[in-house]
């Protein structure tokens, strides 16, 4: 195939590929790209930030490939000089090497501000509320320790209203997810991560595990329903009212490897959630402590010791 129909077909193909990203980009297809939090908004800032940044070197480096291909092609008479003898250019040197170490000052230095400011709640005015995440095979147990529900494969939460995700896994590790929130946080055995996420505006979040975890992997995916705080509140008595309570036995069950649909549930047993993250080996994190009841602090506290994370 002659060189010119190659580039001819590769313009077009690049410019579908650009054309089906940047239009898809419109619908929510690209989920990340459509933040619907506070939370979700200052981590597209940084990936705009990063992109734009990228694109600095990117952009003249591609720039360039075409030119020297263009100019130093090997063809018939073609004046270019050729130069194989030289040591080394100092301008260059600096150029090359100066605007990537500047590129990689910029973003770290706005990466640790947004992931110090993330660890705290995206606004200080409202009380938040705790909701904590219990990963399954294959499902999602949500607590509401406020409230004393639970649910499974679905988490309402009222808008507005800065959400402190406690995050643990009766079953391999996975990840908490959803985009439209914010960034993933994993859920391990044995461990309580926190994960503050916010919702503006009522509306319904696609969330997922984030990590393969198996067979019916696939199916734990749930959704985040922000509501009104009087709609909220108006749930959680429906959910008191009418659903039944989760037993010791119903969380066993619950543990067994199987998909389900979404479930409610009028109370749970006491101390459940601190219990599971203890069974698994309850090593806190010192900076989680503050979302424990001083009698759910771990038994074994040589395994923190040992740990030595974020002191
Ligand atoms: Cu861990």
């Amino acid at each position: 195939m002659k060189l010119r129909t190659l580039l001819s077909r590769m313009k077009w193909f690049f410019t579908v590929a650009l054309a089906t990203v940047m239009l898809t980009g419109c619908n929510g297809q690209f989920v990340v790209l459509d933040p619907k939090g506070p939370v979700g908004k200052q981590e597209l800032d940084l990936i705009i930030l990063s992109t734009v940044l990228t694109l600095i070197v990117i952009i003249p480096v591609l720039i360039m490939l075409w030119i020297f291909v263009a100019k130093y092609r090997d063809k018939p008479g073609n004046k270019a000089p050729y130069k194989p003898e030289w040591e080394d250019n100092k301008t260059l040197e600096i150029i090359w090497w100066g605007i990537p170490i500047v590129i990689i000052g910029i973003l770290g230095v706005y990466t640790a501000k947004t992931t110090f400011a993330l660890t705290k709640p995206p606004v200080q005015n409202v009380a938040p509320i705790t909701i904590q995440v219990t990963s399954l095979d294959w499902k999602w147990l949500f607590q509401y320790p406020g409230q004393k529900i639970a649910t499974v494969n679905y988490v309402e939460i009222p808008a507005g209203v800065p959400v402190n995700f406690v995050l643990t896994s009766d079953a391999p590790v996975n990840s908490f997810w959803v985009p439209q929130l914010g960034g993933q946080e994993y859920t391990m055995p044995g461990m309580a991560l926190t994960l503050w996420l916010q919702a503006d505006k009522p509306g319904s979040y696609l969330g997922m595990g984030a990590n393969f975890t198996g067979e019916g992997f696939a199916h734990m995916r749930f959704h985040v329903i922000a509501k009104p705080q009087s709609d909220f509140n108006a749930w959680v008595n429906h959910v008191k009212q009418t659903a039944p309570a989760l037993t010791k036995a119903g969380y066993q069950n619950l543990t067994q490897p199987s998909v389900t649909d979404q479930m409610s549930f009028s109370s749970y047993p006491d101390g459940l959630f601190e219990a599971t993250v203890n069974k698994n080996g309850g090593i806190y994190m010192p900076m989680q402590q503050g979302n424990m009841k001083k009698e759910d602090t771990p038994a074994d506290n040589n395994a923190m010791k040992n740990m030595k994370m974020g002191q």
